[in-house]
């Protein structure tokens, strides 16, 4: 048996959740391997509309076990109210879900420095969730963070306070002004609740059950070209969002990836800052973001919009090793006369390539359109690829043609139910 891994192709929002609660009855175990309160999973069943952030998307399903990885920093205090806010629909959490002793814990104090360094950078932000995720990960990779594991340690209250004032010292050199009273005393609360869960080396629980035959699936957040090594870098997340993000979040072995499933959106969003080739900024953007909704699910905030942009698809897919392609919300392109598509870039020296240049941000690279017709009609209830109309099968054949492999799964509409496979 194998790990698949799902994951967005894109700058997250592909609709993953959607996706990976549609998989999880062929699989036993849910695992988040990277990234922490930052993403917001929407899952959209029976009438209910619920947005994950930190517990993997198979948490639904009673049969399936989640396990949050050794790659993800949790907050608490987030944690805490996630599991509040699933109560109404009488899961066994308690039991059907696991955490990494080695996850890195977010401080409130994190979140302040994610604040503070964001007003420091000024027009150059980076859009952060200020979730404080980046100075989380610093501290992991600095070697002086706290781990899930710490908090049943005796001397947890001490290594927390260490930190903190080494924190305390860096808000002051900001002049970032804050008071952490009400935080803190959420915090220890938090961590309380906390220890009633299962605190494991889940390492050990992943590779018990690739040994067991188990169906594995490890859910990626946000998307590859937020990916701290490959992304439009520094306007990235501070996580391995790629494949190897899997290995090295969950303790898989590389040999032991499976299939891969690439989602992208059948158009392109961005939120945050940082280059987007393809991006709208006319009335047409702002149709696709009403039409899609096209707002932040952890934070609200409006995203920006544009056409696809195959080059990025491209890159995504080989950093990834992608084996499955799933298309979402074809059903937002419905509105549209035309549909454009990027096939290429123009580099400022007149050069037109399908790579991505290593400086996106001061290159201005100009989109190669190839226009397609728009399909102009509803989605909705079709659940065979034969009844897709002409010019929406013309656009997946397109698609697959630059991509050079199938789309099986087209998604055309929130609910579990509305999606299209082929076969
Ligand atoms: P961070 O918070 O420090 O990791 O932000 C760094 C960059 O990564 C982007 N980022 C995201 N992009 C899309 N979706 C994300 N999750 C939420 C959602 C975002 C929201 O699902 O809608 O609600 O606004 C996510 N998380 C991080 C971020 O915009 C920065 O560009
Ligand atoms: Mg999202």
């Amino acid at each position: 048996m194998a790990v698949d891994v799902l994951l967005g192709l894109q700058w997250g929002d592909e609709g993953k959740g959607k996706i990976v609660d549609v998989l999880a009855p062929k699989y036993q175990v849910v695992a988040r391997f990277q990234g922490g309160p930052n993403a917001g999973h929407t899952l959209e069943f029976d009438g209910f509309k619920h947005v994950l952030h930190q517990i993997p998307s198979g948490i639904f399903r009673q049969e399936v076990q989640n396990i949050i990885g050794n790659g993800v920093v949790l907050d608490p205090i987030i944690f805490k109210k996630e599991i509040d806010g699933l109560a109404k629909y009488n899961l066994n959490i308690l039991q059907n879900l696991e955490v990494s002793k080695k996850a890195s814990i977010i401080l409130p104090t994190h979140r302040l420095l994610d604040a503070a360094y964001e007003k420091a950078k000024g027009d150059a932000k980076i859009g952060s969730t200020l979730k404080g995720i980046g100075p989380t990960y610093t501290d992991k990779i600095s070697r002086q963070g706290l781990r899930v594991g710490d908090m049943i340690s005796p001397n947890f209250k001490a290594k927390y306070e260490k930190l903190v004032n080494a924190h305390k010292a860096i808000l002051d050199v900001y002049k970032f002004e804050y008071d952490l009273t009400a935080a803190e005393t959420e915090f220890f609360e938090a961590v309380e609740f906390m220890k009633k869960f299962n605190l494991v080396d889940s390492e050990y629980s992943v590779n018990q059950a690739l040994n067991e035959n188990k169906t594995i699936l490890a859910e990626g957040a946000q998307g590859s070209l937020l990916d701290v090594d490959f992304g439009s870098y520094p306007f990235v997340t501070s996580s391995n969002t790629v494949t190897a993000g899997a290995c090295t979040g969950l303790g898989v072995a590389p040999k032991n990836i499976g299939e891969v499933y690439g989602i992208f959106k059948a158009y392109a969003t961005r939120v945050g800052s940082g280059p987007f080739p393809t991006e709208l900024m006319d009335e047409v953007g702002e149709r696709m973001r009403q039409e899609g909704r096209e707002f932040g699910s952890t934070t609200g905030r409006p995203r920006r919009c544009g056409w696809i942009d195959l080059p990025a698809l491209k890159y995504a897919m080989m950093i990834n090793g992608v084996t499955q392609l799933v298309m979402m919300k074809a059903d937002v392109l419905n509105i549209f006369e035309d549909i454009q598509v990027c096939t290429a870039y123009q580099l400022p020296d007149g050069t037109i390539t399908e790579q991505l240049p290593y400086d996106m941000t001061d290159t201005t690279v100009i989109p190669v359109y190839e226009t397609l017709k728009g399909w102009n009609c509803s989605l909705e209830g079709l659940r065979k690829f034969e009844e897709l109309p002409a010019e929406l099968s013309a656009y997946i054949a397109f698609l697959e043609e630059k991509l050079a492999l199938p789309i099986n799964f087209i998604s055309t509409g929130p609910d579990r139910d509305e999606c299209v496979l082929r076969g």
